[in-house]
């Protein structure tokens, strides 16, 4: 009886040393398990009970109860110890303030198309979309572009492997559509366009505008006050415009368009290389063979056309210099265009 108080506070000690349930139960198992102290002691519990009275048995009893309970208390302990922790880990404060939800915006580019879409629509023309994926007829050969034609090398056309290809300019879709509804047609055709080619002026992928008219008597003097017309609506200014003569196989005559310098009012900047002037569009008369390849007769009608990058639309606009940010989606670049309006 009188080792068994050191004893029990022995275990006692032990089990108050442990820090998790691993411990306590290799603990149990020294004290009280098969082979622990406890129960060897306990084992031959009659023959003691027989031969010495039953006070140490009792007394051994009162340990193991004395353990057990020690057991548990520490393993409660333990437990709520565990809780607390995964409590204060996993801890919120409701009271902060929240991150709150950004506004989204426009893509540039979109702003830009949108932009071009309203100001052609208000001056009479119809919007028109096409597969982006094409077959050499609608790209190349209705516009005047026959197979070994030089103007094919300066497409740097993705073909795929069944000979159709990824359209290099929204032509095909004017194709399209004046072979479909006949002439008189006024459309334009804004969408991407694909080009193997990438630098700092040049992404694989850009947008393009292309517009078309085709009437009776509609004349060159008519592209220029309806080009004139929407580069002053476009940029919200008065703006000069000029043309030098210039050849696309599918116009005749034809010309490139320059616009007043929008940065410089036409004084001479970084931006229009000290020239005063800035490159928007190429256009001409539509060649009489493109008139042909639609089914429309180049003896009564007569065509405009025109073409123009929407990403240099959209930066001349908006801002930025390097076409690539226009692609990448980075959102601190985009950021700054939420508060547009297209
Ligand atoms: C049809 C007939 C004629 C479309 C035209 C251009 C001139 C032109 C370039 C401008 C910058 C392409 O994005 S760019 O590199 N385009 O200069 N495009 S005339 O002529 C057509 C289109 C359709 C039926």
């Amino acid at each position: 009886m009188s080792e068994l108080t050191p004893l029990t506070g022995e275990a006692l000690a032990e089990i108050a040393a442990c820090a998790d349930l691993a411990a306590l139960d290799a603990v149990r198992v020294r004290w009280l398990g098969k082979k622990g102290r406890i129960t060897e002691q306990l084992k031959h519990s009659g023959k003691r009970v027989a031969s010495e009275g039953t006070e140490t048995v009792v007394a051994l009893q009162a340990a193991r109860q004395a353990i057990e309970g020690a057991l548990a208390e520490r393993r409660a302990a333990i437990g709520a110890a565990a809780l607390a922790r995964e409590i204060e880990a996993g801890r919120l404060d409701v009271t902060l303030p929240g991150r709150g939800e950004e506004p989204g915006g426009l893509h540039p580019v979109t702003l830009a198309r949108l932009r071009i879409e309203t100001l052609f629509r208000r001056a009479g023309f119809d919007v028109a979309s096409g597969p982006e994926i094409e077959d050499d007829f609608h790209n190349f050969g209705a516009l005047n572009i026959p197979a070994n034609h030089p103007a094919r090398a300066m497409h740097d056309t993705f073909y795929f492997a069944d000979g159709r290809l990824l359209r290099t300019h929204t032509s095909p879709v004017q194709i399209r559509a004046l072979r479909e509804r006949g002439a008189p047609l006024a459309v334009i055709a804004p969408g991407r366009v694909y080009r193997c080619d990438s630098d700092i002026t040049h992404s694989p992928m850009f947008h393009q505008l292309e517009g078309l008219a085709v009437g009776e008597g509609v004349s060159f003097a008519n592209m220029k006050a309806v080009l004139h017309g929407f580069m002053e609506a476009f940029f919200e200014r008065d703006l000069a415009m000029r043309l030098r003569p210039s050849y696309f196989p599918f116009t005749e005559p034809s010309a490139e368009v320059d616009m007043s310098c929008v940065f410089c009012q036409g004084q001479g900047c970084r931006v229009c290389k000290h020239s005063g002037w800035l490159e928007l569009a190429g256009c001409g008369m539509v060649h009489p063979h493109v008139l042909e390849a639609c089914g429309v007769d180049p003896e009564r009608y007569t065509g405009y056309a025109f073409g123009a990058g929407i990403d240099r639309l959209a930066m001349l606009r908006y801002g930025g210099n390097d076409l690539r940010l226009f692609f990448e989606n980075d959102q601190r670049f985009l950021r700054q265009f939420r508060a547009f309006r297209a």
